[in-house]
């Protein structure tokens, strides 16, 4: 059956499983727009409002189910808008295929209108760049871009296509649907030496990292892990990834980390690390395992070969999906129960911090959302001094996840937020966002509300950059230049796009408020009254001034 490149396109992506999109529309692609034109329901295509956004929701989609977020854009200026959420995709470990619009090979070469050189532009970027220049071998391509973007460490995957080609008809078969693909096997003499070297620890501890988790293989670790009392510490913004309410899970390894987490991967002697891309965050900066042979025995298991080694050298290496290495773990006796105990009481403890300053505490209101909010919610942010809420004070069960980007991208909670509910309708999804966080995607408050998408946004609004005041006043005290924001009436931007809205100026007020915003049909914003001086839960940014003002003298004097 003849058919152009662009239903061919739509035809082989439905056959590997694709139900949802995101894009934003260009001339470069009519072809693939006319064949979406009717499969709604079943390739359904979020429309968007900046391909940023819809860069950040298809890198969301895939960290949250797995498969790869699909994105359309057009080629120069929208490939140039989607940059952000391939290189988080990346950062992330996270499938997502970019489909991008591309001038006519016929004009290839002459810097042609909007034209772009995808596999230099996306090279260091993706996992994989390609451009599709024989419709016939479209489907071979579609296939590899797909199986690229999921296996061994997940990524994004950028595909050019050329207009032409997409208007091309062709006979050639489309693809069918195939199984998964199953995940390599650990080795059966290395996990010997994996129990040996286990029992032989004073010390242990676990890190785990995130994508590619089965329930059933996050269930065999957390047997593994709780039978041999083994504390277990999660990756930068990977803390979905492990029942929390364990008593063996003890803490994330990200950006603010705690003292007693580092304490833990400093003084450890045997780390078994499972899945995990050792990152600067994780790592605090290279400095709590060293460059590139630790003095902690590393035990490294990732689904990639080339994560294996690609920093530090392994006492074990081992190359495995994570899934089938915690299916085959077998419990180790040790006696670090007291090691386990004390990590767990710190990890517990951090969740005590003083009443806040200012008018909305958020230590008491994320008290009350980890009290409240339903076992399978989905929270989201971007980046700020507010993501310490739900990175930090938070417990995620089994069934709830964290969408939160490794690149620390401002602006990404609320498009993931709105991927999310697309994919889950019935879930509650809570995007945490700063006021300059949210500002960055804020129109995508259009795409939630063209797409019947109701998550609920908290904008902690505290009219400043704080993370980047803080970093000032600290290096630069009483400096202020560049960090001071003047915000639009937020509830009034969001009830212009049809959201249910209100601004909290009292933490007593939250409880009720967010009650009403779950209750409403059409998604909410609660913009929260923050004080610039509550920049993190145990140093306000007078004190932080301070400190930098004295330290300052005392150089001075000296
Ligand atoms: C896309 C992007 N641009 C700039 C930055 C640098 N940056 C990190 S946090 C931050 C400020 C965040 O402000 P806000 O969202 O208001 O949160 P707050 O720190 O005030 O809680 C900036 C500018 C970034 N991480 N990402
Ligand atoms: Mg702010």
């Amino acid at each position: 059956m003849a058919r152009n490149g662009g239903q061919l396109l739509v035809e082989c992506l439905m056959a590997l499983g694709a139900t949802k999109s995101f894009g934003v529309p260009g001339e470069s692609y009519l072809a693939v727009l006319d064949a979406l034109h009717d499969t709604a329901g079943k390739l359904d295509y979020v429309l968007c409002r900046n391909e940023g956004g819809a860069a950040f929701m298809a890198a969301a989609y895939g960290k949250l189910t797995g498969l790869p977020g699909i994105c359309f854009v057009t080629r120069g200026p929208g490939a140039s808008n989607a940059t952000i959420g391939v290189h988080t995709a990346m950062q992330d470990s996270s499938p997502m295929i970019l489909f991008v619009g591309q001038i006519g090979t016929a004009m290839k070469g002459r810097e042609a209108f909007q034209e772009f050189d995808y596999r230099a532009v996306f090279g260091t970027l993706a996992k994989w760049a390609v451009e599709i220049d024989d419709v016939t071998r479209l489907p071979e391509i579609v296939a590899r871009a797909w199986s690229t973007a999921i296996s061994g460490r997940p990524g994004p995957v950028v595909v050019a296509l050329p207009e032409d080609m997409l208007t091309t008809e062709t006979d050639v078969p489309g693809l069918v649907a195939t199984r998964p693909m199953s995940e390599p096997a650990p080795d059966a003499h290395a996990l010997v030496e994996v129990h040996a070297m286990l029992a032989e620890a004073q010390r242990p501890v676990i890190l785990l990292g995130g994508t590619n988790w089965t329930a059933q293989g996050r269930a065999d670790l957390q047997a593994f892990a709780e039978t041999s009392g083994i504390p277990v510490i999660a990756a930068f913004r990977y803390q979905d990834q492990f029942d929390n309410h364990s008593s063996v899970f003890v803490g994330e390894a990200g950006v603010g980390m705690l003292a007693h987490v580092k304490t833990l991967i400093r003084d450890t002697d045997v780390i078994l690390a499972i899945n995990v891309r050792f990152g600067e965050m994780t790592t605090d900066g290279y400095t709590l395992l060293s460059v590139p042979t630790p003095r902690q025995k590393l035990i490294h298991v990732h689904a990639s070969d080339r994560e294996i080694g690609k920093i530090y050298v392994p006492a074990i290496g081992i190359h495995a999906g994570p899934n089938a290495v915690a299916s085959a773990l077998t419990p180790v006796n040790g006696d670090w129960s007291s090691w386990r105990a004390n990590a767990r009481a710190h990890y517990e403890a951090a969740f005590e911090a003083p009443a806040q300053p200012g008018s909305v505490d958020m230590v008491a209101v994320t008290k009350w959302l980890r009290e409240t909010l339903p076992k399978d919610v989905i929270l989201t942010n971007g980046a700020g001094n507010f993501t310490v809420w739900p990175n930090k004070f938070f417990k995620y069960g089994p069934e709830a996840r964290l969408l939160a980007p490794q690149s620390g991208a401002m602006g990404y909670g609320l498009p993931a937020a709105i991927a999310a509910k697309v994919t889950y309708p019935d879930r509650t999804v809570v995007c945490f966002a700063g006021d300059g966080d949210f500002q960055m995607n804020c129109q995508e408050l259009g795409t939630a509300m063209q797409a019947g998408a109701q998550p609920i946004i908290l904008i902690l609004n505290n009219g400043i950059y704080g993370t980047i005041r803080a970093h000032q006043e600290r290096t630069y005290p009483e400096r202020i230049s560049g960090t001071s924001l003047a915000n639009p009436v937020f509830v009034r931007l969001a009830q212009s796009y049809g959201f249910h809205a209100e601004r909290v100026t009292a933490t007593a007020d939250f409880p009720a408020a967010f009650e009403r915003a779950l209750a409403s049909r059409t998604g909410a914003v609660l913009e929260l009254d923050i004080s610039p001086e509550a920049i993190t839960p145990r140093q306000t940014l007078s004190q932080m001034r301070d400190i930098a003002l004295a330290s300052q003298k005392a150089k001075a004097i000296a």
